[in-house]
């Protein structure tokens, strides 16, 4: 591993780190929009670009926008499903919908951004 992607990678593990701590969650719980699921935790749109595609952590790279009240713009990586961890290409635009989970911060419905 090269210098420059050894200081990515930390960089990316801190973020992360970062997203995981409860302040990154203190935003007042809100009340979603009618229609939002009762069960289960909030989808927060997001909106972002791939840096890389990481197939054995089933993981996206992603550097993503500020989503108020949830987290600072930032680069991470993301789980995501199987199907959308193959329908994306790197340095592609997308949108998705952000989910914190037991095991970590998924990105759902992963779309290519509106051109
Ligand atoms: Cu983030």
């Amino acid at each position: 591993m090269n210098p420059l992607t050894k200081s990515l990678w930390v960089t990316v593990l801190v973020a992360t780190f970062a997203c995981s701590l409860p302040a990154a969650e203190s935003a007042p719980a809100k009340k979603e929009a009618p229609g939002a699921s009762e069960a289960g935790p909030t989808r927060h749109p997001l909106e972002g670009v791939v840096v890389d595609i990481v197939p054995d952590r089933g993981s996206l790279l992603v550097k993503h926008e500020e989503i108020p009240g949830v987290m600072r713009a930032m680069t991470m990586l993301l789980k995501v499903t199987e199907s959308d961890l193959k329908s994306v290409q790197k340095d592609q635009a997308i949108t998705g919908l952000l989910v914190r989970k037991p095991d970590g911060w998924w990105l759902e419905a992963v779309k290519p951004a509106a051109p």
